[in-house]
């Protein structure tokens, strides 16, 4: 049996975009894609199930490996090759197999532009128009720097399709066109997801709480859906305050800012959380959630039942 390639990356549109493109490169591979705090348990499980052994060239994209993948590589000399763009990755450049930048061309870019930029010097099919500009697209979503609409309305695409058949849409459509388009249906789907997430935002905007949090003014609201978007809208839409705090109480807290005299990571740090400047989260656990049934209902008092989770 031929071996053949692996690619382990993550899983929004700058982790499954290079999924994409060896798709169009015509490589034989399988992938992975994985949230970052699940790299070192899917690459352990790699190495307890023998399969590593299976590839002859391993990728991995968008997600920061800890100094403990290295050192396997490194011992057992495997063809690995790594392009990334997070600054808490930037220690590896020390191997000549990783292609870790924050910065290209002096803007930010984004895993599947350095990946882009190394498969088409192997692979020239690589090289047409509308490939380079979807590579464009997912750096502006991934860095958020927008010149258009059209990132986010490819990110809500993936939303809708998932990523299987999204991977499976766009790898066909940039292969048949020599520009990125959108289908017709596609384009009056996103108008209506653009209206949908407008309500949205409006509505959540009129329940945000106002509070002076460690001698800052900040917005607070609860959110589940659309929480980049939401931040987004409230930071701007809100220059009094200094950042927003949205509360996804079945997940996470997220902080976020879009005023240059602020610094959001910091205030994480203080919650045990972090991240960048503008962008940062803490983490919103069981304890705090309990906290909250037992403070609005006086008499509650945690009990073990076993639950039937098949349906
Ligand atoms: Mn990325």
């Amino acid at each position: 049996m031929a071996k053949k390639t692996l690619l382990i990356t993550h899983t929004d549109l700058d982790g499954i975009s290079p999924v994409i493109l060896l798709n169009l490169a015509g490589v034989k591979f399988d992938y992975k894609s994985v949230e970052i705090s699940d790299l070192l348990d899917t690459w352990n499980k790699l190495i307890e199930e023998d399969e590593l052994k299976k590839y002859e060239l391993i990728y991995i994209c968008d997600l920061t490996a800890p100094q403990e993948i290295y050192d396997y590589i490194n011992e057992h000399k495997l063809n690995v090759k790594v392009f990334d763009h997070h600054e808490t990755h930037l220690y590896a450049n020390v191997y000549d197999y990783v292609d870790v930048k924050v910065d290209y061309r002096n803007r930010q870019t984004c895993a599947t532009e350095l990946f882009y930029i190394y498969l088409k010097s192997i692979y020239n099919d690589l090289d047409k128009e509308s490939i380079k500009e979807y590579v464009d697209y997912v750096r502006e979503l991934d860095t958020y720097k927008f010149t258009s609409e059209v990132p986010k309305e490819i990110d809500a695409l993936k939303g809708t399709y998932g990523n299987k058949e999204f991977i499976k849409t766009i790898t066909r459509r940039l292969k048949k066109n020599d520009t990125f388009k959108f289908t017709s249906f596609e384009k009056r789907f996103t108008k209506v997801k653009k209206q949908e997430l407008q309500r949205y935002l409006e509505k959540k905007e009129k329940h945000m709480f106002t509070y002076n949090i460690d001698k800052h003014n900040v917005g607070v609201c609860f959110a589940e859906l659309n929480k980049s978007e939401l931040g987004n809208y409230l930071a701007l839409k809100h220059p009094e305050l200094e950042f927003i705090i949205l509360i996804d109480a079945s997940s996470r807290i997220s902080y976020r800012a879009s005023r240059d005299d602020v610094n959001v990571a910091e205030f994480a740090s203080i919650y045990g959380g972090g991240g960048h400047k503008l962008a940062s989260g803490s983490s919103f656990t069981d304890d705090d959630r309990k906290k909250i049934i037992e403070s609005y209902y006086k008499d509650a008092k945690e009990i073990e039942i076993l639950v039937d989770t098949e349906d």
